[in-house]
């Protein structure tokens, strides 16, 4: 019996499967994108939402509020430390660990005076409940590796405590000579957090993590940057936290949401989904159950509606899954073969996408449309002219006596508007609107 029982232990040893998950020890939000910061609000159902999904830790770091950063040196008003107040003893009822963050770079000496301020800062913050802190040297003018280290040594010392931190190369192609003398200098208490292989990065893989910890010397914590939109508030991102290790010991990760707090908890649940078992995750299968999860009698339309809105991409950022993928490669069918099937499809994926924005707009609670409205417009803009550009497709291989020629200049001036809107909302770019282009250009609408 002992042998046979030894035999299936290790035969379940050799079958992973979901019972074997090891979650990342600390795991939750870094409130750390540019921008007008949270609502006291936000920042409530934020906690609430964390202990809902098994996030244990959230970072209070807004860029633009200057007592973090800017003004560092300068206490809260009174009416501000009561409102983190609320947010500490809101964590400490939910177990979330609340971390207050201070970044001191942009004009900090890193000497014995600031070392003074600084702990003078975190001892009011530790009198409101505060016990973990984190000093932060990103978007800095100077890189100061010694002084930089040497202060969060002192700080370190002086609070007995584990300290956070993002160094002033926080990505790893950009680890240089700054890295190597801030890594041999600060003491084994702090815990650096880094974004992977760019600022904002398509994928961390087990082997490009290994590389930042053996340049480190220790084991780094992510601070992960999706859906935060800051660098590009046209766009919201709605799709999955994907393509992060799957084997690494990572001890913290944290990910930027997006200004918009409601929204942002599609990803956030998918990274948290993430956070608890590594090895297991599945984006896709995470992605429907958030949408399912928070939008109830809504997901199918809010689906439709986030399938077109999950990549950011400009000259330095990428990441995120391709928008409407499904829709793509019906259009890339339907240009190879020129085939009804593949044109029917197409209307009917974008008369289901015009039905998604209508529900959307009907039903979305109030806090949660105010923040997509901009980009369901859009999206129903470039709907409706993909509508025309698929009848005028139509007249192409069903014999009529519409001339095709007719529709070109309405979809030229309908493009023109998409592109102007541009400008405050994008969506579906290499999806939707790329039809749209395809079908004026095939026409021969951009013939000189
Ligand atoms: O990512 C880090 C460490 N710092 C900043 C963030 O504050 C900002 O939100 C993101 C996205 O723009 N990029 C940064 O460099």
């Amino acid at each position: 019996m002992k042998k046979f029982l030894a035999a299936a232990i290790s035969m379940l040893a050799m079958f992973p499967n979901h019972t074997d998950a090891e979650p990342i020890p600390m795991r939750g939000i870094v409130e750390g994108f540019y921008g007008e910061p949270w609502s006291l609000e936000d920042r409530l159902d934020m906690i609430d939402f964390c202990a809902a999904h098994g996030f244990n830790a959230y970072i209070y770091a807004p860029k633009d509020d200057p007592y973090h950063r800017e003004k560092w040196r300068k206490s809260y008003p009174k009416s501000k430390l009561k409102e983190i107040q609320q947010l500490v003893e809101k964590s400490k009822e939910k177990n979330i660990e609340f971390i207050f963050a201070i970044s001191p770079g942009l004009n900090s000496e890193f000497n014995k005076d600031d070392l003074k301020k600084i702990l003078k800062k975190i001892s009011t913050m530790k009198s409101i409940g505060i016990n973990r802190f984190a000093i932060f040297f990103d978007d800095i003018p100077v890189k100061r590796p010694e002084g930089q280290a040497e202060f969060l040594n002192s700080i370190a010392k002086e609070l007995d405590s584990e300290i956070l931190t993002v160094p002033t190369e926080y990505f790893r192609p950009n680890m240089q000579l700054y890295t190597e003398t801030f890594a041999a200098k600060i003491d084994s208490k702090i815990l650096p957090l880094y974004t992977g292989e760019a600022v904002v990065g398509n994928s961390l893989s087990d082997e490009d993590y290994s590389k930042a910890v053996e340049i480190y010397h220790r084991p780094l914590g992510i601070w992960w940057n999706y859906p935060v939109n800051d660098y590009m508030k046209e766009k919201i991102a709605l799709g999955a936290i994907e393509n992060l290790p799957r084997h690494s010991e990572i001890p913290a990760i944290f990910f930027n949401p997006m200004s918009q707090s409601q929204l942002s908890k599609i990803a956030l649940a998918s990274g948290a989904d993430y956070a608890l078992d590594p090895r297991n995750y599945d984006s896709k299968k995470s992605w429907n159950r958030a949408i399912e999860d928070q939008f109830g009698d809504l997901a199918p339309a809010m689906k439709i509606f986030a399938d077109h809105s999950m990549h950011m991409e400009n000259s330095w950022a990428k990441v995120g899954a391709e928008d409407g993928k499904r829709f793509r490669e019906t259009a890339d069918r339907f240009f190879d073969k020129f085939d009804e099937e593949s044109l029917n499809s197409l209307q009917n994926q974008i008369n289901e996408t015009l039905a998604a924005i209508k529900t959307l707009r009907d039903q979305l609670p109030p806090e949660v449309l105010e923040e997509c409205s901009p980009q369901l417009d859009q999206l129903e803009r470039i709907a409706e002219a993909d509508k025309v550009a698929a009848y005028a497709l139509t007249t192409l291989i069903i014999p009529s006596r519409v001339n095709t020629q007719d529709f070109v200049e309405d979809l030229k001036s309908r493009l023109e508007v998409i592109n102007r809107a541009e400008e405050s909302a994008k969506i579906s770019e290499t999806s939707m609107k790329a039809f749209l282009t395809r079908t004026i250009d095939f026409l021969g609408g951009n013939k000189k």
